[in-house]
């Protein structure tokens, strides 16, 4: 995205690459117009000085609950994100997830690596079937649709979900899809329970466990949304009383950092934050940024203005 930046504003700005820490990060509030920061750059409110220099936060990634927004707000900072461009990406991993964990894909392939495979037998790696059983949404916005979209018409799955918001329209009708009011009764329904909610305060853990309690012995939990979102001691006793039959996740609590139970889990796929990991996409989003940074350098509102 630099390479982009420097060529297309290479007569406004002056290009850093900052590093990450807190502190450069609040010294670059006070040298810097403009901070392009990406999910792995935390902003508090404490990051914000009294009178930062920096106008613009364009967000490289849609969520954005590693910005204090209200701070942002507070600061007169406008800031932006990149929502749309890594739907599909996004939901395609929610599906590759769902597949590895449930047809035990990684174990398998680490078996064949290590030389260990002994050769075809009915019972050999025994996984369990997507095609046809229960998806359980919770939050269908753009991914969870997308997500259901790809359940429903490529595996032929029932759809279910949680929501916010009351939804019904024409494509949840096509999908077939049953909004139930709490996510405790999505939970008990579904063989596969796909997290599609934004992270931050008012989403944390909300997969606990009371809820994750609530699902059915054989299911599975798939979270491509944000890390916060699950009480991970939770999910890890869950697994590891195998009171669930496994997990794919690509985010968590502290990342890079993850829990060595959880890396200790043969019922667990793990992926290091890959959602919208694809040329196709890490361009569109770069481009998104640029777009919302060349409109507010010129005046106009940015497409994606989050605040
Ligand atoms: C991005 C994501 O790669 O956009 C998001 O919210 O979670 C990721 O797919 C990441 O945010 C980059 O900053």
């Amino acid at each position: 995205m630099e390479k982009i930046l420097v060529e297309r504003f290479r007569a406004q700005l002056n290009v850093a690459d900052i590093p990450l820490s807190e502190h450069e990060l609040m010294d670059a509030f006070r040298d810097f117009d403009v901070v392009l920061p990406t999910v792995s750059d935390r902003l508090p409110a404490a990051v914000f000085p009294p009178s930062p220099r920096v106008r613009f936060l364009g967000n490289f990634g849609v969520g954005f609950n590693h910005i204090d927004i209200d701070a942002a707000r507070q600061a007169g900072i406008m800031v932006t994100n990149t929502p749309g461009v890594l739907t599909d990406c996004t939901a395609d991993l929610a599906i590759t997830l769902m597949l590895m964990v449930a047809r035990r894909a990684g174990e398998g392939e680490r078996q064949l690596r290590d030389g260990e495979w002994a050769g075809w037998c009915p019972t050999h790696m025994v996984g369990r079937k997507v095609s046809g059983k229960t998806l359980g949404i919770v939050g269908m916005g753009r991914i969870g649709r997308a997500t259901a979209r790809r359940a429903r018409f490529g595996f032929g799955m029932n759809i279910v979900f949680y929501n916010r918001s009351l939804q019904h329209d024409e494509e949840l009708r096509s999908l077939g899809a049953l909004q139930f009011d709490t996510i405790e009764e999505v939970m008990a329904q579904a063989d596969f329970v796909s997290l599609h909610c934004p992270g931050g305060a008012e989403n944390k853990h909300i997969i606990n466990a009371g809820r994750l309690a609530t699902m059915r012995q054989e299911a599975f939990l798939i979270n491509t949304a944000r890390g916060d979102v699950v009480d991970e001691a939770a999910l890890i006793d869950a697994l590891g009383e195998r009171r669930i039959a496994g997990a794919g996740l690509d985010v968590f609590a502290s990342e890079p950092s993850v829990p060595d139970k959880l890396k200790s889990m043969s019922n667990v796929v793990l992926l290091p934050h890959l959602g919208s990991a694809t040329e196709e996409t890490r361009t569109a989003m770069g481009m998104k940024v640029v777009e919302n940074l060349e409109a507010f350098l010129e005046g106009r509102d940015p497409p994606d203005r989050v605040a």
